[in-house]
């Protein structure tokens, strides 16, 4: 029988690696998208119709239901979130009821029509915050940084409450940083492969960050969707960190990145403090043994990879190259 999947996020990086790693496995892909006065389906405009889309919000219960009754769903991927940390200081009320209640309201959803549906949560590195175990997992307790840390801790215990209170097969993959040529150029790694693009071509002069210091376990978006089927559809409902165990500062992705288009990073990066955050996470990096052991799971792009893909495809899409897929 074909699987169903339903995806909030659908728009945002990983809804279109999943949406498209679960068709090639033959799923039948729905997923939810807010309405917007603007295109904002650039990211699966390359699966054409082969994803059924749905106009739907995380702030608007009646969608989320409606959704549910119309696609009947057999896995349902919550990846839908204000996602970014610094907005999350900016409008903390507005990202708790998208990241935080935005999930609960799913789940609600899910109670009221069909418990048997398989629920995945986006959680987050960002959780641990400032980190009390290097590194970590899934034992390692959390200390949020950011509301926006704060709304996915939330998030993330409503998950394992409603798996305990009414028998969802409700899963967290807590996973840490995961960048690609689909990521936003809000983001650091984004922000960074465009500028080195753009300053190779002659189209900007220099590129201004914040704090340099700032470690993160990065890893490829399109391994670590892969990580969130195999949650999915594991024997148990059950929470996963997903990492790669290695991390590298703000300064070796820039010191990477301008070395890969020939350039010196240290004639073009300027330290901007209006960018430091109010506080922030100096470091992270998982340990991902039990998804490895449990979940056969493990990432196949290293660091060196991801900055070159991430800088190639920043090159391409400048010069007009770039297909998208
Ligand atoms: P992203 O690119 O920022 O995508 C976020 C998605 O959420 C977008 O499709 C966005 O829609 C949608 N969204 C925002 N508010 C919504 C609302 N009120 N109702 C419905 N949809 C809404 O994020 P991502 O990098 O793909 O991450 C996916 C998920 O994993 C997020 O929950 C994020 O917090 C979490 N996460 C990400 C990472 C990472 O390193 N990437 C690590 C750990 C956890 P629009 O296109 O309309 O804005
Ligand atoms: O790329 P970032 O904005 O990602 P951050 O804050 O780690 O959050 C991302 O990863 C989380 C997983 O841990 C996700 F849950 C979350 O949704 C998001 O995807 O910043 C990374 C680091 C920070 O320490 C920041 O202070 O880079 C530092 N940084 C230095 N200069 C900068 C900049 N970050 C941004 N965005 N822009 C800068 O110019």
């Amino acid at each position: 029988m074909t699987r169903t999947a339903l995806i909030t996020g659908i728009t945002g990086q990983d809804g279109a690696y999943l949406a498209s790693f679960l068709l090639d496995k033959g799923y039948r892909v729905h997923g939810i998208h807010r309405r917007s006065s603007t295109d904002n389906l650039e990211r699966v405009a390359h699966l054409g119709d082969r994803v059924q889309l749905h106009c739907g919000d995380l702030l608007d219960s009646h969608s989320l239901l409606r959704l549910l009754e119309q696609t009947t769903p057999h896995e349902v991927y919550n990846l839908a979130a204000q996602s970014f940390v610094p907005a999350s200081f900016d409008q903390p009320l507005l990202t708790s009821e998208v990241t935080a209640l935005g999930a609960l309201r799913l789940l609600e959803a899910i109670r009221q029509f069909d418990t048997s549906i398989r629920y995945y949560q986006a959680s987050s590195s960002e959780m641990f915050g400032r980190v009390q175990q290097e590194p970590q997992n899934e034992m390692t307790p959390f200390w949020p940084r950011s509301p926006y840390g704060v709304a996915k801790v939330y998030a993330h215990w409503i998950t394992i409450n409603y798996r305990e209170s009414y028998g969802i097969f409700a899963c967290n993959g807590i996973l840490f940083n995961h960048e690609s040529p689909w990521r936003g150029k809000e983001f650091v790694t984004r922000k960074i492969s465009d500028a080195v693009a753009r300053i190779k071509l002659g189209r900007q002069k220099t590129l201004r960050l914040g704090n340099l210091d700032a470690q993160r376990d990065w890893g490829f978006a399109g391994d670590y969707v892969q990580a969130m089927w195999r949650i999915l559809n594991h024997k148990t409902p059950d929470d996963f960190v997903i990492a790669t165990g290695v991390k590298h500062s703000v300064l070796e992705f820039a010191e990477l990145a301008f070395e890969h288009a020939d350039m010196d990073f240290r004639e073009f990066v300027e330290v901007d403090p209006g960018l430091l955050r109010p506080a922030d996470v100096h470091t992270l990096c998982g340990d991902a043994s039990k998804a490895r052991s449990e979940l056969k799971w493990e990432p196949k792009v290293d660091f060196r990879e991801l900055v070159g893909m991430m800088v190639e495809a920043d090159l391409a899409r400048l010069n007009g190259e770039w297909g998208g897929g």
